[in-house]
C-alpha cells in the first residue's frame, strides 16, 4: 500500500492548515511502514517545513506535479534525485503578461506582495514567502466575467499550459499533473521491492486532484466544496469522507488500513 496525498482541504484544515486530527492515522501508517507521499500544489520550501514538522521522510509531489524531490539513500544509496516536468515559472509569467496585455483581469502571486497573500490564504508572512517562492506554476485569484475565463482557458491551451482549480486559486501550470509523478514514483517502488503489492490509494478535495484520484487504485473524496466538482470514471473505487479536512482523513486512513491486511 502506498498513499498519495493532497496537504490543502485534504490533511490539513482549510483555514487554519492544522492537521493534528489525523494524528492517530499518521502514526499508525509510520508503524506500518505505508509510504505517505505529500502531493500538494504548496512549493518545496512549503512542503519542507510541514514534512519536518510532521517527522515524514518519504519522497514528495510539489507544485502539483511540476517536481519529485526523492530524499537522499531513499530508493538507493546516493543524494537527494529531483525530477522536473514541465514548463518553468518565467515562460509561464511571459504568457500570463501577454495574456493580461489583451484585456484579461487577473491577480497573481507574482503580482502580490507577502502580506497579500498572508491575507487571502490566513499563512503567516513566513509561510507567505515560501508560497510565493515559485518554480513552475502561478496560482491567481480571476477577476474577470465567467465567459472570459473560458477564453482565457483557452488562450492558455494554445501556449502549452493548462489552467486547474485548487482551493482559493486557479493554478496555471503546463501539461503535467499530480497523476504523472504519482505514476512514475509508484513504478519506481515496485522496481525497488518488488515483494509488496503496492496498491496505490490518493486522497483530495479539489478539480486539482481529479487525476490523481481517477489515476489511484481507490480514491478518497474529502468532503468539501470541492467534492461535487471531481468526476471519477464509471466504477472507480473511491469512498467520500464523512467530515473535510485532517478528521475525515483520519476516519478513512483508519478505516483502509484496516481493510488491507497485505500493506
Ligand atoms: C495555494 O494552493 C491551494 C491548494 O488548494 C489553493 O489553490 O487554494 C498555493 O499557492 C500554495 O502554495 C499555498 O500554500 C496555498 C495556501 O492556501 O494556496
Ligand atoms: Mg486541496
Ligand atoms: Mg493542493
Amino acid at each position: 500500500l502506498i498513499l498519495f496525498s493532497d496537504l490543502d482541504g485534504t490533511l490539513l484544515d482549510h483555514d487554519t492548515y492544522d492537521w493534528s486530527p489525523a494524528q492517530p492515522a499518521l502514526k499508525q501508517l509510520a508503524a506500518l511502514e505505508v509510504p505517505l507521499v505529500l502531493t500538494s500544489s504548496k512549493t518545496r520550501g512549503e512542503m519542507e517545513a510541514l514534512r519536518r514538522a510532521m517527522g515524514n521522510h518519504h519522497p514528495f509531489i510539489v507544485e502539483n506535479g511540476a517536481a519529485t524531490v526523492i530524499p537522499k539513500d531513499y530508493f538507493e544509496a546516493g543524494p537527494e534525485q529531483v525530477t522536473c516536468l514541465g514548463a518553468g515559472r518565467v515562460d509561464i509569467l511571459t504568457h500570463l503578461r501577454r495574456l493580461r496585455g489583451q484585456g484579461f483581469r487577473f491577480t497573481g502571486f507574482a503580482d502580490m506582495t507577502d502580506a497579500d497573500v498572508a491575507n487571502h490564504t490566513g499563512l503567516d508572512l513566513n509561510g507567505a514567502g515560501k508560497a510565493r517562492d515559485r518554480v513552475a506554476t502561478e496560482p491567481l485569484l480571476w477577476q474577470g466575467s465567467e465567459a472570459d475565463l473560458a477564453a482565457f482557458r483557452l488562450a492558455l491551451e494554445a501556449a502549452g499550459l493548462q489552467l486547474l482549480a485548487g482551493g482559493r486559486f486557479l493554478h496555471v501550470m503546463g501539461q503535467f499533473d499530480k497523476a504523472d509523478a504519482m505514476a512514475q514514483l509508484t513504478q519506481r517502488y515496485r522496481t525497488r521491492w518488488p515483494g509488496r503489492s503496492w496498491q496505490t490509494v490518493a486522497l483530495g478535495d479539489s478539480p486539482n486532484d481529479q487525476a490523481m484520484l481517477a489515476g489511484a487504485d481507490l480514491a478518497v473524496v474529502m468532503a468539501g466544496p470541492g467534492a461535487n466538482r471531481i468526476e471519477l470514471p464509471p466504477g472507480h473505487r473511491v469512498i467520500r469522507s464523512q467530515q473535510p479536512g485532517p478528521l475525515g482523513w483520519n476516519q478513512c486512513v483508519l478505516d483502509i488500513l484496516q481493510s488491507y491486511d497485505d500493506h
